[in-house]
C-alpha cells in the first residue's frame, strides 16, 4: 500500500495511521485514522472478484437510492477521491476507502441468542430497506455464486476428475453427500416455477458482517461485496449454518457441533421483525429449507475443493478441505434431525 492512494482522497500520508485491521480471508484491509476521522482501507482479491467496477457501480446505486428513501440508514459505501473516482488502481491492485462507523465493534463468534437475534434483524432490514429497488438494477459480482445446480454440477465434474487417492479418501462423504440430492430438487423448482421473488440480498450472513454498537445493538451490515440479486434462502440459511452451532466449520471435534435450537427462534425472530410483512407465504415456507439449501451447498463446495487438490479455499493442513466437508455433513445431519423433531 502506498502514499499514493491516501493523497488520491485528499488524505495527508504523514498525519494518518495506517493498521492491518479485521479477519477476512478475501480481501487485504487496513484501520486509518487521521485525528479524530476514521476510515477503512480495502484492497480488492480480483482473483475472486473478477470486476471490481461492477461492485463499486451497484454499491453507488444502492447508495443512491438509500440517501433518498431512507436517510437515516447506515450504509458504508465507498467514498470518492478528489476527482470523484470510487476506486484507485495502484502497482496492479484496486483499493477503495470506506467510512469506519464510530464506536462500532464486530464479533467473530455467536455466543448468545441475542447476539443472533441481532445480527438476523440487520440482515432483515437490509434487505426491507432494499425492497422497492429494483433488483435487477445490480449486476453479478460473483455469477452463479449460490447456484446450488452448478455446485452439484461441480461436484459431479470433480468425481469425474479426481485423482484416485483424493476419491478413495472422500469415498464415504461422498455418498453421504449424494444422499440429500432432494435439496438440489427443491432449488430447481424454486428457480424453474419462480416460486419466490429475486431481492437484494447480502450472500455472506455471518456474524462478523454486522456492526454491533457498545450496547450490543446491532448498527448496520458491512462486507458488501457480494450484494447482488438472489433469494433470501441464501441469507437466511448462511444464518443457520453459522450461528446454530457453538462449533464452526473449522472444528475438527465432531463432537462440539451442535444445533442450539433457541437460535434459530432468535434468527427467525430477528429476520422477520424487519422482513415478516414482505416475505411472501411460498417464501415463508422455505424457512427451514433455507438452512439445508445453504449447508449442504458449503459441504458440496468444501468437498468438491478436496477432490480437484484445494485450490479455491486455503488449507492449513492435508484433507482440510474434507475435513470441513464432513463437518459441514454432520451439520446438516443435525440439522435434519432438528426438524423432524420440532
Ligand atoms: C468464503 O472468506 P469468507 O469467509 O468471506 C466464501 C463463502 C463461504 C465461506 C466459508 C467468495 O467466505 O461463500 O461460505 O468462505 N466466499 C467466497 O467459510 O467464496
Ligand atoms: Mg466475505
Amino acid at each position: 500500500m502506498t502514499d499514493n492512494i491516501l493523497t488520491a482522497y485528499g488524505l495527508d500520508p504523514a498525519q494518518c495511521r495506517v493498521d492491518a485491521f479485521g479477519s477476512g480471508l478475501i480481501n487485504d484491509t487496513w484501520n486509518v485514522t487521521n485525528g479524530a476521522d476514521a476510515y477503512i482501507l480495502q484492497s480488492i482479491n480480483t482473483n475472486i472478484f473478477k470486476s471490481p467496477r461492477a461492485i463499486a457501480d451497484n454499491l453507488n446505486l444502492l447508495d443512491a437510492y438509500l440517501k433518498q428513501q431512507h436517510p437515516g440508514y447506515i450504509f458504508p459505501a465507498p467514498l470518492p477521491t478528489l476527482s470523484g473516482e470510487y476506486l484507485v488502481v495502484d502497482d496492479g491492485k484496486h483499493y477503495r476507502l470506506l467510512p469506519f462507523v464510530k464506536n462500532s465493534h464486530t464479533i467473530d463468534v455467536v455466543t448468545t441468542a441475542d447476539q443472533a437475534y441481532e445480527a438476523a434483524k440487520q440482515f432483515g432490514r437490509f434487505s426491507k430497506m432494499l425492497n422497492g429497488f429494483d433488483a435487477s438494477q445490480l449486476q453479478y459480482t460473483l455469477p452463479d455464486f449460490h447456484n446450488l445446480d452448478l455446485r452439484v454440477q461441480q461436484f459431479e465434474q470433480a468425481l469425474g476428475t479426481a485423482d484416485s487417492n483424493r476419491l478413495r479418501s472422500a469415498e464415504k462423504e461422498v455418498a453421504v453427500a449424494r444422499s440429500y440430492s432432494s435439496i438440489a430438487d427443491t432449488y430447481r423448482d424454486i428457480v424453474n416455477n419462480k416460486t419466490i421473488p429475486l431481492r437484494v440480498i447480502h450472500h455472506d450472513t455471518k456474524i462478523s458482517n454486522v456492526l454491533f454498537d457498545n450496547a450490543d445493538k446491532g448498527i448496520c451490515v458491512i462486507d458488501l461485496d457480494t450484494v447482488m440479486p438472489g433469494y433470501f434462502i441464501s441469507d437466511v440459511g448462511d444464518m443457520m449454518r453459522t450461528y446454530l452451532s457453538p462449533a464452526n466449520e473449522e472444528e475438527q471435534d465432531l463432537d462440539k457441533i451442535n444445533i442450539r435450537v433457541e437460535n434459530i427462534r432468535a434468527i427467525a425472530d430477528g429476520y422477520l421483525s424487519e422482513m415478516g410483512d414482505v416475505l411472501t407465504p411460498a417464501e415463508r415456507e422455505l424457512f427451514f429449507y433455507s438452512g439445508k439449501f445453504m449447508i449442504w451447498m458449503q459441504a458440496l463446495r468444501f468437498l468438491t475443493d478436496h477432490l480437484n487438490g484445494d485450490i479455491y479455499y486455503h488449507t492449513k493442513y492435508p484433507g482440510h478441505n474434507l475435513a470441513r466437508a464432513q463437518n459441514q455433513l454432520l451439520l446438516l445431519e443435525r440439522f435434519v434431525a432438528m426438524e423432524k423433531g420440532l
